[in-house]
């Protein structure tokens, strides 16, 4: 089971034909470029390629009234002129020849996506299309779309494959308000939508596009508009945006299907969307997105109109797609005072509908008319705003350069997952193409490296611990992205202790570890801010700073899902170690699909690069872990139940005291007693520059 990726060259057909600057981005290399970049990186050829077909008249019919579809088919014997007329009924639209045929395509695409996707035949998959659909409506096209392809693909898994629940994710940057009119009064779809809004002022210009439209009648709370207000959004806003609204509201949902309406206008460069997320950060988004609905996860294209950020992202998407590590994201990861009021509204909005939005701080809620001043956009067309963007684009321009080296000095390891099995474990089978960890450090180094510990002496803890110093220093040099190792029941605390030392030995200047059960912080370590300390279910540190946390371990998923998304994983993503540990030891009481969903979320903000110890002789759980770090399945957690009100408290008690320190977990502004956003405390971390680490893990440097 593998990636699909569907596409069909007569798609480069339907090109614009007259003088309309307003819809010559929506061009053919869009897809040449885009489907080029993709065999270059060597990733076309890892997936199964299908070609697309195109959807049947019934098919459009899901969606679309017959009369529109008549008159698109007409198109097809119209002259230029009357192409131009016909087009200037609509708003941004422009019709060819090809446009019903490429449009059927791409309609096809979709459909073709998602049967692979629900009979078995690829795991996850993308198509490649064009025209776009996501503004497109019953009976009108809209912003360069002709079909609604993702709606026609949802609608088909429901009355064909007779699904229930479809969440349908909108990256690009306009709000897909065609999805939205479609599914506004149905509870089967979720429809998530991010979006450039300024307030109103930004293309469709429409008032539903705000926080406060939650879909109508049965529909209620399955429409989840988040507008941006500000340009500039980037990694730190996408990924507070996923954690803190759409993947909480995900989890409760419990979608058997994600559809992605996948634009890329919404990356560093483009055009139309002015933001500055760069490339892998949409391998982060997809990989987050991956552990719902057991990984089935169909992209198709929407918009992207700068070629060169399109290409890349597309990649990066397919990368994450494959199940590759994603690259670590660039940037400061703090969340801008704009996008931390966005998140803030739509979560308020939607509270009333999702039990893991309640019981949470909301903070006042701002009007629109609180907005700090220099939140207000400029006006288009003006001389400061041509001039502003104009320095825009040649900064992104240069952001995006010199991102894309660093990319190319960084291939993903060759092997993916390693495990490294005590003698008691050897009967485990592991998925294909997950190495059997049998190298080892040298005896002497590790008997030099045990000493210090009792619980390192006896035999079986000694040939452990060699394999998994073997196996830090593998991941550290880039040779292996994630493993497991299993250790004597006894001997955990002691080998976390010197994986720790061997980490910062090599040079890895931020460690996050994740502690599950009764283990401690090694004491002559308890000052080092290389090292954020993160305990679950443990012992309540003596001294809790920012860089030693502990929380109780949620008895059900719905609190251990409150706990990874509002704690666990802002604090990694804003961390953004170069190294993650992750210990279940004695008494973890972590279920194997909860332990897997850990391990597998922790991967992105560090770099992949995740080590997971585990007691021996618990091999249901060492191959759970497996075959999640894999990317062989998601961990399927099923309808999620309700976090105990003690858990939420835990919680909102630690937010509240971590929050000015670690910003990704911030979802609402802070502002002072007279209401100006408050902007000190820009956090500081120890930088990154060991001559041990190859310099690409150094990461980009910091600004503060
Ligand atoms: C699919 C898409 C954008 C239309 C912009 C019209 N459409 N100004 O990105
Ligand atoms: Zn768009």
């Amino acid at each position: 089971m593998g990636t699909a990726l569907v596409y069909h060259e007569d798609m480069t057909v339907a090109r614009l034909l007259w003088d309309y600057p307003e819809c010559e981005i929506e061009c053919p290399e869009r897809l040449t470029a885009t489907l080029k970049r993709l065999q270059q990186r060597g990733l076309e050829q890892r997936c199964l390629r299908l070609e697309a077909r195109e959807a049947s008249e019934a098919e459009l019919g899901l969606v679309h009234s017959p009369e529109y579809v008549a008159v698109v088919r007409g198109t097809q014997a119209l002259g230029t002129g009357e192409l131009q007329a016909l087009s200037g009924q609509y708003d941004s639209v422009y019709f060819h020849p090809s446009t019903f045929h490429c449009a059927r395509l791409a309609a096809g695409a979709a459909l073709q996506l998602v049967d692979a996707v629900l009979t078995g035949a690829a795991r996850n998959g993308l198509a490649l299309v064009r025209p776009p659909g996501h503004h497109s409506q019953r009976t009108a096209a809209n912003g360069f779309c002709v079909f609604n392809n993702v709606a026609i693909a949802a609608e088909h898994a429901k009355q064909k494959h007779g699904l229930h629940r479809i969440l349908i994710v909108d990256w690009d940057v306009h709000h897909g308000q065609g999805i939205q009119y479609i599914f506004e009064d149905d509870p089967s779809v979720l429809y998530f939508s991010w979006h450039r809004y300024e307030h109103g002022r930004f293309w469709p210009f429409l008032r539903e596009s705000d926080a406060d439209e939650v879909g109508r009648g049965r529909g209620h709370g399955f429409t989840v508009n988040l507008p941006w207000n500000q340009v500039g959004m980037g990694n730190a806003d996408y990924v507070a945006a996923f954690l803190h609204v759409l993947l909480p509201l995900a989890f409760e949902f419990d979608p058997e299907l994600v559809l992605v309406a996948a634009g890329f206008d919404s990356a560093i460069g483009d055009p139309e969307g002015h933001m500055r997320a760069t490339p892998e950060c949409f391998a982060h988004l997809t990989q987050l997105l991956q552990v719902l609905a057991g990984g089935r996860v169909c992209a198709v294209l929407e918009g992207g109109y700068h070629l060169e950020s399109l290409a890349e992202s597309v990649c990066m998407m397919v990368q994450a797609l494959l199940g590759d590590p994603a690259p670590p994201l660039s940037g400061t990861m703090v969340p801008c005072e704009s996008a931390l009021e966005s998140i803030q509204r739509v979560r308020a909005a939607q509270a009333p509908y999702w039990t893991s939005l309640q019981h949470q701080d909301m903070g006042p809620v701002l009007s629109p008319s609180a907005c700090s001043p220099e939140g207000r956009p400029l006006l288009p067309g003006g001389p400061a705003y041509m001039e502003a963007a104009a320095a825009e684009a040649a900064e992104a321009a240069v952001a995006l350069s010199s991102l894309l080296d660093r990319l190319r000095l960084q291939p993903p390891p060759p092997v993916r997952t390693a495990v490294a099995l005590t003698s008691a474990d050897t009967a485990l089978v592991l998925p294909s193409g997950v190495l059997h960890q049998e190298g080892s450090a040298p005896r002497e180094e590790t008997e030099a490296w045990a000493r210090p510990h009792a619980a390192l002496a006896q035999d079986g803890a000694l040939t452990a611990l060699g394999k998994v110093l073997n196996l830090v220093d593998r991941i550290l040099d880039g040779q292996v992205s994630s493993g497991i190792t299993a250790t004597p029941a006894l001997a955990t605390a002691a080998t976390l202790d010197v994986a720790i030392r061997r980490g910062l030995h090599l040079g890895a200047q931020r460690l996050l570890c994740v502690a599950v059960g009764q283990l401690e912080r090694p004491p002559d370590l308890s000052d080092d801010r290389r090292i954020l300390w993160l305990s679950i279910g443990g012992q309540e540190a003596a001294a809790p700073s920012m860089f030693h946390v502990s929380v109780p371990l949620p008895q059900v998923t719905g609190g251990l899902l409150s706990c990874v998304l509002g704690l666990v994983l802002p604090l990694a993503y804003g961390f953004q170690p170069h190294l993650v540990l992750v210990a279940l030891g004695p008494a973890h009481g972590l279920q194997d699909t909860h332990g897997a969903l850990l391990v597998l979320m922790l991967r992105g903000p560090g770099g992949g690069r995740v080590l997971a110890l585990v007691q021996e002789s618990k091999p249901q759980l060492v191959g759970a872990l497996a075959r999640a770090l894999h990317g062989e399945a998601a961990p399927s957690l099923g309808p999620c139940s309700v976090a105990s009100p003690e858990d939420v408290q835990a919680l909102k008690h630690l937010r509240r005291q971590l929050e000015p320190k670690w910003r990704m977990l911030q979802v609402a502004v802070t502002r002072d007693r007279r209401g100006n956003a408050d902007l000190s405390t820009r956090r500081t971390l120890p930088e990154a520059s060991s001559p041990r680490l190859p310099s690409w893990l150094a990461g980009p440097r910091r600004t503060h």
